[in-house]
């Protein structure tokens, strides 16, 4: 049974206080989740008892430390459904993931003719990289755009693959802002059908769904540690091993290669050849304890109290005077983007900060869809596996109150 109140036990941070005599509520988790003891006790113990750089010693601690870190990979590999430990690739989070591939598949493969198709709804992480390659390559960025619902309009996606020309599809699984679910099974088939492949960018859904990349069929697919209850600094690229094979190295260094000689070197097999340099061992360890506390709860009780909490706050807000929500889908996520009729959104996150409530406002990284909103910043209120009923209820309150400020 999912119990709550046993699963905040487990989360140090959250007996806080906030301002000497507010509880905190933290509602700040699509920025960064908050982290279990049993994730904290595990980095720990590595800096206390097998502290070792991997892949390179002989020694004992090196072997511990190698084992726990390719241990963490393996954890990894069946939590996404990956069909071989090659295809998971620690990076330093979502947006190194999603840069890599447009420094090596993308630097390799797309030339001027061809689009690269992205939607409005995307975290910067998953735009600006391929703006850059752009400018330098000359292929064309094209952006799906939205319905008023904040879905993606899957006719204009449909048409624009019809086209032709598309070689890539760059599509976030879940919206840090809108909290759309987009149909990324889908969009791959179709992708696939028109001879593209498809990039999902799962920083907001790897967290809280259970997925499966064979399932989704997904070319690529970039998530961070941070989100999942792991440390920060550590990420995954996934990708088809095929695919990998085939990219030629970013980054040189040590660990991402079989020989070196003066005139030049062998790259090492995958994973590898994508991991220059000492990695960040400890965080990627604590990414598979984070994994391991996951699975203990089951991501379909997760996702369904996720799910609980955001409809009951995406409805309380709703239902509110003076306060606009945005992204009204279906299938969403477990964040709630608002405005306040009257008072910008910085000043409504200090005042709620004031009565211990914690959440993000600005443009979340996702500049291109406030313009599309027609907005320059919202508050955003997110949910995690700790987040209760009685924490929107106080969020509620803490509204009322920065009502009061309206010009
Ligand atoms: N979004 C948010 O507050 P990094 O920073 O590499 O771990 O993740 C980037 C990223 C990529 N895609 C999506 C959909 C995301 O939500 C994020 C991170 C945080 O919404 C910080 S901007």
């Amino acid at each position: 049974m999912y119990n709550v109140q046993q699963i905040r036990e487990d989360f140090p941070i959250l007996k806080q206080f906030h301002h000497d005599d507010v509880p905190l509520i933290y509602l700040d988790n699509a920025a960064s989740s908050q982290k279990p003891r049993q994730v904290i006790e595990q980095i720990d113990r590595y800096y206390r008892e097998y502290h070792a750089n991997v892949h390179r010693g002989i020694h004992k601690l090196s072997e511990q430390a190698t084992e726990a870190y390719e241990g963490a990979r393996k954890k990894v590999q069946r939590f996404i459904g990956a069909k071989s430990w090659r295809e998971v690739i620690f990076t330093r989070g979502t947006t190194e993931s999603v840069n890599l591939v447009a420094q090596t598949w993308g630097r390799e493969n797309l030339k001027v003719s061809d689009v690269v198709l992205s939607t409005v709804m995307e975290h910067h992480a998953n735009i600006v990289p391929w703006q850059i390659l752009a400018s330098e390559k000359g292929f064309s960025l094209r952006f799906v755009p939205l319905n008023a619902d904040g879905t993606l309009d899957m006719d204009a996606y449909k048409r624009i693959l019809a086209e032709g020309n598309v070689k890539l599809v760059l599509v976030t699984h879940c919206s840090n802002v809108l909290a759309t679910i987009n149909p990324v099974q889908e969009m791959a088939k179709l992708a696939h059908e028109a001879g593209a492949l498809i990039l999902v960018d799962a920083a907001q859904s790897v967290p809280h769904l259970p997925l499966n990349v064979q399932t989704l069929d997904a070319d690529f697919l970039a998530f961070s540690s941070h989100k999942m209850l792991g440390a920060t600094g550590v990420g995954i690229l996934y990708g088809k091993r095929d695919l990998l094979e085939e990219m030629p190295v970013w980054q040189g260094g040590g660990d991402m290669i079989a020989e070196v000689t003066l005139e030049g070197f062998v790259a090492n097999d995958l994973p590898y050849k994508f991991e220059a340099g000492t990695p960040s061992i400890a965080e990627a360890i604590s990414l598979g304890y984070a994994v391991d506390y996951l699975e203990t709860l089951s991501m379909p009780d997760i996702h369904a109290h996720c799910q609980n909490v955001t409809a009951y706050a995406y409805q309380r807000l709703s239902d509110m005077a003076g306060i606009t929500t945005y992204g009204h889908a279906k299938e969403r996520g477990s964040v709630v983007a608002f405005t306040v009729e009257g008072v910008h959104a910085h000043d409504v996150a200090q005042l709620l900060d004031s009565q211990g409530v914690a959440v993000r406002a600005g443009h979340h990284c996702a500049m291109p869809l406030h313009q599309h909103l027609g907005i320059s910043a919202s508050v955003r209120a997110s949910f995690y596996i700790y987040s209760t009923l009685e924490e929107v209820d106080v969020l509620v309150r803490a509204l009322h109150h920065a009502k009061k400020f309206a010009l």
